[in-house]
């Protein structure tokens, strides 16, 4: 049938046909109608090829080759850690607030102007079941700040600081790249368009589009047909570890490292604290000279987040590496450690939490890249029909992760984490409530309801911290789970990115009840002698020189229980399981430069 289409081919199509001879694929090809039948869904069958072979480093043949042997190993049983005994690593354990905090945190904000961010938000978020693009959920109900918002007012708040501490007269301007996918770009974009890219310049905003891979039918990794359409193969999405060929790809980085940057540092799309930790993280990578830097939270045994493992090998090669959770128990099991994945007498894991959260150096990254092609470790997980391992219950296809970037490293890099807090560092939103209401007890539940639970905490230990008298929580249940209900205290990025910076505006005798919200949008707001019962709203202009003092009292903003089920409600907020009533509030805004006391 083929031989017969030759013929109407273009030269390209014709190459691309004999690769996919060449690589035992002529099945593709069987049921093909004569020649000038079908023409158009061939072209299309032949677009869709092209782009499988440019958007993978090496082209189909290279994807199918690593496919054969990985699912040879995956069939033989082999395990990828064979030969590697795991054991704890040791890392940079900062302490929130200590002086050694403080000096990270001072170095990082001293270097974030030589740092561009790259967000991977190409997942749909399966777990979750949200039916909209994660970035665009509410970060917290108090304001409604989105994710995707909060990630970028936070990083115009980075360049802001980093450029007045070199002195006021820098022009960085600090790139942001969004990874998407075909499930995510859309809505990414008319999110960023609806809302003037939340005040980023719109050419400071990068979208990488990452493109699914082949799937395979068996373990000769014979390419899959859709089902749908005889002329397509079926593709799956290759994971968040595409981010690196596409930064690569695209000239992106390269471009980075021309214009003088430094640094690239990775996040995932639902963590709303993470920017509290990124300070101190980037100044750990600068005073150390971190090539690579990962953060990590302790981890609840058998937590879903990848473990910080060192693996020694035999011949005595050692790395520092995320082992994911799945692969956890069973490693530590087959090396020493009977009871596999369990908490040591601390009531975490001895192995912390990666949070995928990464900082690369950008000199030896892009070298790594040049010399690799962006490729990176990859794995399949194929579901077996039964024990012979011979057939698929349905197609698989290989995948990788971005946090396995350092397992092609020479044993001379600098690989290195830091450990934060969870209340400081870390708050995903990844699991629906039902599933997070089954969580064992004392594992943190990762859903709408205790990230933005966790951001008011965070707010109310930071604020404590800097000497503030905050109320201890109380515990609620919302949606089945159990969380601490603090002070619903938030700040806009800009009010403080550091510690230092809290305690510079916060002084005297402050406190804040329980039953209190406070949120806090300008930079120029200082907190004095502030005793807050009720509910504080104050929005100044970049200028505005704002003093808040005194005793602010009213009813407030009430918490009242929704249901997830219960559909009448924007599914936003029934999945956190709760709502506020905003029964009375002060609220202020300053519109105009000048200084003003707020002093009821
Ligand atoms: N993502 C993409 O951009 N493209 C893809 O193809 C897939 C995902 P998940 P996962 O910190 O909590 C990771 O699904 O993969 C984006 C780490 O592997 O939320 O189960 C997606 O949009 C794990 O070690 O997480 O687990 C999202 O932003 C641990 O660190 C991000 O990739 C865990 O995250 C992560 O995708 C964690």
């Amino acid at each position: 049938n083929l031989h017969k289409n030759l013929s109407h081919l273009s030269s390209q199509q014709v190459e691309l046909a004999k690769v996919l001879i060449e690589m035992g694929q002529t099945h593709l090809f069987q049921h093909w109608a004569e020649p000038g039948v079908d023409d158009d869904e061939k072209r299309a069958f032949f677009d869709q090829i092209a782009k499988l072979n440019s958007s993978y480093p090496g082209g189909l043949a290279a994807y199918i080759n690593t496919a054969r042997k990985l699912l040879a190993d995956s069939k033989a049983g082999k395990n990828p850690y064979d030969g590697f005994t795991p054991s704890v690593p040791s890392g940079e354990v900062l302490k929130y607030g200590d002086d050694n905090f403080v000096q990270f945190e001072e170095a990082g904000i001293k270097d974030a102007r030589k740092a561009a961010f790259v967000l991977v938000a190409g997942g749909l978020g399966e777990r979750l079941g949200y039916n909209g693009i994660k970035v665009a959920l509410p970060r917290e109900t108090t304001t409604g700040t989105c994710f995707l918002q909060h990630y970028i007012e936070s990083i115009l708040a980075l360049q802001e600081a980093s450029c007045s501490l070199a002195g006021g007269d820098c022009r960085a301007e600090i790139p942001l790249a969004i990874m998407t996918s075909d499930d995510t770009h859309l809505r990414t974009l008319e999110l960023l368009e609806k809302n003037s890219y939340f005040g980023m310049k719109p050419t400071q905003v990068k979208l990488l589009k990452q493109e699914k891979v082949a799937c395979l039918d068996d373990n000769e990794a014979h390419l899959a047909l859709d089902p749908r359409n005889k002329y397509r193969i079926q593709t799956k999405p290759h994971g968040h570890g595409d981010v690196h060929s596409l930064l690569y790809s695209s000239g992106l980085l390269k471009i980075w490292h021309d214009a003088g940057l430094r640094w690239v540092l990775f996040f995932q799309d639902t963590n709303g604290l993470l920017f509290k930790a990124i300070p101190a993280a980037l100044g750990v990578s600068t005073t150390k000279q971190y090539h690579v830097n990962s953060l990590a939270v302790p981890r609840k045994a058998k937590e879903a987040i990848g473990g910080i493992t060192k693996l020694t090998h035999q011949d005595g090669r050692t790395m520092v590496i995320n082992v994911e959770y799945n692969q956890l128990d069973p490693l530590l099991r087959a090396s020493g450690y009977p009871d596999g994945d369990v908490n040591s007498e601390t009531g975490y894991s001895p192995f912390p939490g990666n949070i995928n959260q990464l900082i690369f150096e950008i000199g030896p990254y892009l070298e790594e890249l040049t010399r690799t092609g962006g490729a990176i470790s990859e794995f399949v997980n194929p579901k077996y029909k039964d024990a012979t391992k011979t057939t698929f219950k349905s197609s698989t296809r290989l995948e990788c992760m971005m946090q396995d970037y350092p397992k092609t490293l020479p044993p001379t890099a600098r690989v290195g984490f830091t450990v934060m807090d969870a209340w400081l560092a870390y708050a995903p939103v990844k699991n629906n409530p039902e599933d997070a209401a089954k969580m064992p007890k004392g594992n943190p539940y990762h859903s709408a309801t205790s990230g933005e639970m966790a951001i008011y905490r965070s707010h109310s230990l930071i604020l404590r911290e800097a000497g503030v008298k905050v109320d201890d929580p109380v515990i609620q249940v919302f949606n089945g789970q159990e969380v601490e209900v603090w002070s619903r205290v938030v700040w806009k990025p800009k009010w403080a990115l550091t510690f230092s910076e809290v305690k510079r505006k916060v002084s005297g005798n402050c406190s804040i009840s329980q039953r209190s919200t406070m949120a806090i949008k300008g930079s120029n707001i200082a907190l004095e002698d502030l005793s807050l019962d009720g509910a504080l709203i104050v929005e100044a202009v970049d200028g505005a020189e704002v003093k808040v003092g005194g005793p602010v009292q009213n009813k407030g903003w009430t918490i009242e229980n929704v249901d997830y089920k219960d559909t009448s409600i924007p599914e936003e907020i029934r999945i956190r399981g709760f709502k506020f009533n905003k029964v009375e509030q002060l609220e202020k805004t300053y519109t105009e430069p000048g200084k003003y006391s707020l002093k009821p």
